[in-house]
């Protein structure tokens, strides 16, 4: 058992007594991902791990290469619970990263290409990460010049490893180290693995420590829900790093069945159809709008998709009439999948009814995820009644990394997780996605916290106040509207939008439109009420949109 001085300061976890059980419940196993691959080398060594572009690397050669990786970050002086920024494309090389960084105990903390130097700025910062690990160039954009621009405000950021052409920086593939040196202490399957971004709905997103144990179940649980095995062909279309194609059971959970990842480096049919037909690909995981995009380019039959049994869908609500598109335009059986990076994921099982699969979200992974949905004053509702979802269970997690503040408003005192979620749930037990208390925008899966786009916008001299909120959208469900009160003349809405893009705040965040207006409607204790903003603009005709 480890003790509180072995523990990363800052990360709450879970009580004695839960953990005790969630062990004796056989959840936690004391597997580390590391060891997950080992063994995965030793029971499946031939057979292909990893597709991308034209490379394909065996269970056995990932193995390799993780562990020379390891030994090559740990002669550069990266020690267990370093925490390690990774920025990759899809590409193979996310594997042997995220597996070296596991083997040695370090800690990725999974950021998505999209972020900018706003976000990674605030991650090496926050996390004092001793290293950060990019691609040269992916979708256009140069990643070695952020990385410098974060170098130069983070002390602790010391080394920047880049897969590709390495510019002033550290190739990657300089670290390789043959053989690979004997590392001292392997991690503890109860340490923290690695960190997950929250979606969030605070000024800045909050990172989510999850343990190999508890994050583990949760991969292993997925993919018998899912029905893996070493034959399933996952290919990977969302960016790996997110928990939803990492875990659930995405990527991870194909390596635990010993089945075969592809790698997507775009999600649109162009990239993604070629490689399902060439692959054979079984089963893939995508967003309502991503769907939709499929389901349109599907119709052309352009492209041999026979071999895709399952299409999963999930990050936000699919319209129930888009859920029963699924089967006849792309000849697949559909699985929902509400989950999040805190924890808790619902699926709508293989062998569900179709109406169940295409009305519901889903029901949990684990008989012992607690699942209440309460009113505002934390009272249970009526059976079947809307209500705010909080969860507990053994891969949900009891708070975020360094937030105490915030962690005493997240979770309940027993421990319960405040998802923000409005559900209703179902007699069988399912759940349905109603809506969302918390201040956040899902843009088509990409999550846009309201108050840091707020906070952004306050920055500018123009801007006396700023709201930014929802406005429904048919294609990507929401986009998002600021509405700001403007200091003097408003400036063009173009003004506030490059302003924002300066601060180097990811594209998904640039709000959509901009209104401006004199005051905002207040509620009846004189906050900013968001709800009659969100009506105004269903009012309102549509200007300044990008
Ligand atoms: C997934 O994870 P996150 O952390 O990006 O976002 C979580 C939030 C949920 O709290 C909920 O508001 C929303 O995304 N959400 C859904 C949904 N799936 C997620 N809302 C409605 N319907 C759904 N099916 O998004 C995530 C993590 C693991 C698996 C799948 C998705």
């Amino acid at each position: 058992m480890s003790t509180a001085a072995d523990r990363l300061p800052g990360c709450p976890t879970w009580p004695e007594d839960f953990a005790a059980r969630y062990r004796a419940a056989g959840y936690w196993r004391g597997e580390t991902f590391g060891q997950l691959l080992r063994e995965r080398a030793r029971s499946h060594g031939p057979r292909t791990a990893v597709v991308a572009g034209n490379q394909r690397w065996t269970y056995q050669e990932l193995d390799e290469r993780a562990d020379r990786l390891a030994a090559g970050f740990h002669a550069l002086g990266i020690l267990p619970r370093d925490r390690v920024v990774v920025q990759l494309p899809n590409v193979a090389e996310f594997f042997e990263v995220i597996f070296a960084l596991f083997r040695l105990g370090a800690l990725p903390v999974f950021a998505l290409p999209a972020h900018r130097a706003s976000e990674i700025g605030y991650f090496c910062e926050f996390t004092e990460a001793v290293a950060y690990v990019i691609a040269d160039r992916f979708g256009g954009f140069d990643y070695r010049a952020l990385a410098q621009q974060v170098q130069a405000k983070v002390p602790t950021l010391k080394h920047v490893l880049v897969v590709g052409d390495p510019g002033p920086f550290t190739a990657l593939k300089a670290l390789y180290v043959t053989p690979p040196t004997e590392l001292s202490a392997p991690p503890r399957a109860d340490d923290v693995a690695f960190f997950q971004l929250s979606g969030g709905s605070t000024g800045v997103p909050k990172l989510i420590p999850r343990t190999h144990d508890d994050y583990l179940y949760s991969v292993r649980a997925s993919a018998e829900i899912c029905g893996l095995d070493e034959t399933s062909v996952y290919l990977c279309a969302l960016p790996a790093a997110h928990n939803f194609p990492l875990s659930s059971p995405g990527t991870l959970g194909v390596f635990h069945a010993g089945g075969t990842v592809v790698m997507a480096l775009h999600s649109s049919p162009d990239v993604a159809f070629p490689l399902i037909e060439r692959e054979r690909v079984t089963l893939t995981a995508l967003v309502p709008p991503l769907a939709m995009i499929w389901m349109d380019a599907a119709k052309a039959r352009r492209h041999d998709l026979s071999s895709l049994r399952m299409l999963q869908v999930g990050g936000a609500r699919l319209s129930d009439e888009a859920a029963r598109r699924v089967r006849p335009t792309l000849g697949c059986a559909l699985q929902q999948v509400f989950g999040m990076a805190e924890g808790l994921v619902n699926y709508t099982r293989l062998d569900d009814p179709e109406e169940l699969i295409v009305t519901t979200q889903g029901r949990p992974i684990s008989p012992d995820d607690e699942v209440r949905v309460v009113d505002d004053e934390d009272r249970e509702v009526a059976p079947g009644e809307t209500g705010h979802l909080l969860t507990r269970g053994p891969y949900t997690i009891r708070g975020y990394y360094k937030a105490e503040a915030h962690n005493a408003r997240s979770f309940t005192s027993d421990g319960f997780y405040r998802t923000g979620d409005l559900v209703r749930l179902t007699p069988e037990g399912y759940l349905v996605v109603e809506g969302r208390a918390k201040d956040q925008i899902n843009r088509g899966g990409e999550k846009v916290a309201a108050e840091e786009v707020e906070n952004h916008l306050l920055a500018h001299p123009s801007v006396h106040d700023a709201a930014v909120v929802a406005l429904p959208d048919p294609f990507l469900g929401e986009r998002t509207c600021a509405f700001v009160i403007p200091r003097g003349a408003p400036p063009a809405a173009t003004v506030l939008t490059a302003f924002l893009r300066e601060r180097g705040l990811a594209a998904f965040k640039i709000p959509d439109r901009v209104e401006f207006i004199d005051a905002f409607p207040q509620t009846g204790v004189g906050k900013v009420s968001k709800k009659a903003l969100r009506e105004a603009l269903t009012r309102a005709s549509p200007s300044n949109t990008r």
